[in-house]
C-alpha cells in the first residue's frame, strides 16, 4: 500500500512555519544556499552560510558571554531551560511540522523530536538543583577534601539532518545547566529547524531577562565552519552527530590542543531473536526499528540474527510487514516510512543492495516508489535482505533501510555475530530466557553502548546515557551522568587544623 500525496505547496508553509515561530523572513528567503525538502524535492528555502568573521565572532561572543553565564547559580540557569521547555511546548506541533517537511520525517515522529527537546529540558531542570559532588575521607586530621563541578566553557555542538533539533536539545540543555555556553553548526541539510529552534531560544532568553548575549548561537555553514569549533582554542568541549569518518577527522585535532569530544557517529545495529522470543511483539518492535524513520536513524535495526527455529515463522511474519508497510508522504497520518533524505543516500542503498544480491543476499523490497507522484524525491520500499552470512556489506553501515537477516544456532554464535562489526552502539534480544538475556548484557555479552531486551535498540529515552562503542566514538550524552562530561571537576583539600600534616606521611621540616 502507497499512502496518497498531498498538495505539495511547501515552500510556501515552510515559510510561514519559520514565521510564526520567530525567524525573520530575510533569513530565509534569500541567499546562496538551497534548501529542498526531502518530501518532493522543490526548494523551500534559501539560507545564508556564515563566514569564517562571523564564526569568530559567535565563538568570541560565547566566550564572553561564559565568564557571565558561569557565576549565574545553576537553579537560575535551570530556569532558562524551563523557560526554553515553555516555548518549545507552545511550539510543538510548528517546529514537528517543520521537521516533517525539512528532514521528512512522519508527523508522529516529528512531535517525537520535539517531545525529545523538551523530555531534555526537564531533565536539567531538575539537575539544575543537584549537580553534586562527593565529600571524601582525608587520610589528615583537621582537613575536608570534597569535589566540585565546574562550568567547562563553550561547547561546539555538529548536528546531523537525522535528529536536527533532537539532538542539539540533548546538549544544550545540560551544557546550560551546567554553566556553559554553546555555539551550533546544524547539518547542511537541516538549517531551517535550527534556525527556529534559535528562534525559540531567543524567545526564552527575552523573558529570562538578564541571560547574556552570545549565550547560544547558530551558525549556518558547511565543513569549513565545523573546523572552526574544533580548531578554536576557546571551544572547551565539541560535540558531535555524524558519520565515523567525520568522528576520525576531528577526534585527533580535538585530542592535539586537550579538547574534550563527544562523539557520536553511526551503529550497525542488531538484534537477536531467540526460539522463545514473542513473536508478535519481535515483530512489532523490528518493524519499527528497522523501518521507522526510513532506516535513517543511528540507531536503526540492521541486522536481524535469527535463531533457526523461528526463522521461518518470523521470516513470514517480517515478509508481510514488509510488503504492506505504507511508505509514502510524511504528513500523510497513514504512512509509516517516509522519503530517503536526498539522491545520495538512495544511491547509497542501491549500491548496498546490488552488493548483498551479488554476495547471495535474497532482496524483498528495496525499489523506488512514487516516482510519478514526487519524480524529485526519493521514496523506497524498505528492504528486507536474506544472507547467507554476515558478508562485508552487512557490516557496513548503509544509512537506509536495509535489513540483513542471518540464522543462528548457539546464542554464543549470535552474540559473536552482534559484536564481530565496527560499530558497537545499539542492540537487543528477543527472549523468553531469563539466562538469554543476562548472558546478552554480560561482560562476554553485547559489546555495545545499549543493549536491550524485548525491545528494538532504537527509539531510547533520554533519561539514559546514550551512545556506544568502537567505531560509534564512545560518547555519551542526554540522560544519567553525562552531565560530568560538560563541567570541570575540582578537587578541594580544606585545612582547618591549623597544621600542616603532609599526605603520605611525608615530612619536610624547615
Ligand atoms: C540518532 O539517531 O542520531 O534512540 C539519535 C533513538 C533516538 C536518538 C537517535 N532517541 O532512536
Amino acid at each position: 500500500m502507497e499512502a496518497r500525496a498531498l498538495d505539495p505547496g511547501l515552500a510556501g508553509e515552510a515559510a510561514t512555519l519559520l514565521r510564526k515561530l520567530g525567524v525573520q523572513s530575510q533569513t530565509f528567503e534569500r541567499g546562496p544556499v538551497t534548501i529542498r525538502s526531502p518530501i518532493n524535492g522543490e526548494i523551500i528555502a534559501r539560507v545564508d552560510g556564515v563566514d569564517s568573521a562571523a564564526a569568530h565572532g559567535a565563538i568570541a561572543r560565547a566566550a564572553k558571554a561564559f565568564r557571565i553565564w558561569r557565576n549565574v547559580p545553576a537553579p537560575r540557569r535551570g530556569e532558562f531551560v524551563r523557560l526554553l521547555s515553555e516555548e518549545l511546548r507552545a511550539a510543538k506541533t510548528e517546529l514537528a511540522r517543520l521537521v516533517t517537511i525539512e528532514a521528512g520525517k512522519i508527523t508522529t515522529e516529528g512531535l517525537g523530536e520535539v517531545q525529545e527537546m523538551i523530555d531534555i529540558c526537564d531533565f536539567a531542570v531538575g539537575l539544575s538543583r543537584q549537580l553534586h559532588g562527593l565529600t571524601i575521607a582525608t587520610e589528615r586530621r583537621g582537613h575536608r577534601m570534597m569535589e566540585t563541578w565546574r562550568p567547562l566553557g563553550v561547547v561546539g555542538v555538529i548536528t546531523s539532518f537525522n535528529f536536527p533539533v533532537a539532538v542539539w536539545a540533548w546538549n544544550a540543555a545540560l551544557a546550560l545547566v551546567c554553566g556553559n555556553t554553546l555555539v551550533w553548526k546544524p547539518s547542511e541539510k537541516t538549517p531551517l529547524v535550527a534556525l527556529a529552534t534559535q528562534a525559540l531560544f531567543e524567545r526564552a532568553a527575552a523573558r529570562f531577562g538578564d541571560a547574556p548575549e552570545g549565550l547560544s548561537t547558530v551558525l549556518v555553514g558547511g565543513r569549513d565552519v565545523g573546523e572552526m569549533l574544533v580548531e578554536d582554542a576557546r571551544v572547551q568541549l565539541v560535540s558531535a552527530t555524524g558519520s565515523t569518518a567525520m568522528g576520525r577527522a576531528i577526534a585527533p585535532r580535538l585530542a592535539s590542543r586537550f579538547a574534550r569530544s563527544i562523539l557520536e557517529l553511526g551503529g550497525n545495529n542488531a538484534a537477536v531473536v531467540c526460539a522463545s522470543a514473542p513473536l508478535d511483539l519481535t515483530v512489532r518492535a523490528i518493524a519499527f526499528a528497522a523501518m521507522g524513520t526510513a532506516g535513517q536513524r543511528c540507531t536503526t535495526l540492521r541486522r536481524l540474527i535469527v535463531h533457526e527455529d523461528v526463522y521461518d515463522d518470523l521470516l513470514g511474519r517480517l515478509r508481510r510487514a514488509y510488503a504492506t508497510v505504507p511508505v509514502g508522504d510524511p504528513r500523510d497520518g497513514a504512512a509509516l516510512v517516509g522519503p530517503l533524505i536526498d539522491q545520495n543516500a538512495y544511491a547509497a542503498m542501491r549500491a548496498a543492495l546490488d552488493e548483498a544480491r551479488a554476495a547471495g543476499g535474497a532482496i524483498l523490497g528495496g525499489e523506488r516508489v512514487l516516482t510519478e507522484t514526487f519524480p524529485d524525491a526519493f521514496y523506497v520500499r524498505p528492504a528486507l535482505v536474506e544472507m547467507p552470512g554476515q558478508t562485508d556489506v552487512v557490516r557496513r553501515e548503509t544509512f537506509a533501510p536495509i535489513l540483513y537477516v542471518m540464522k543462528f544456532r548457539s546464542l554464543d554464535e549470535a552474540i559473536a555475530l552482534n559484536n564481530d562489526v565496527a560499530h558497537g552502539l545499539a542492540s537487543s534480544i528477543f527472549t523468553a530466557r531469563l539466562d538469554e538475556a543476562e548472558r546478552f548484557m554480560a561482560a562476554d555479552g553485547s559489546d555495545c553502548g545499549i543493549v536491550n531486551v524485548n525491545i528494538g535498540p532504537s527509539g531510547a529515552e533520554i533519561g539514559g546515557a546514550f551512545g556506544g562503542e568502537k567505531d560509534t566514538g564512545g560518547g555519551r550524552e542526554a540522560g544519567s551522568d553525562c552531565w560530568k562530561f560538560y563541567m570541570r571537576r575540582a578537587t578541594n583539600t580544606i585545612n582547618y587544623s591549623g597544621e600542616l600534616p603532609l599526605a603520605q606521611g611525608v615530612k619536610f621540616d624547615l
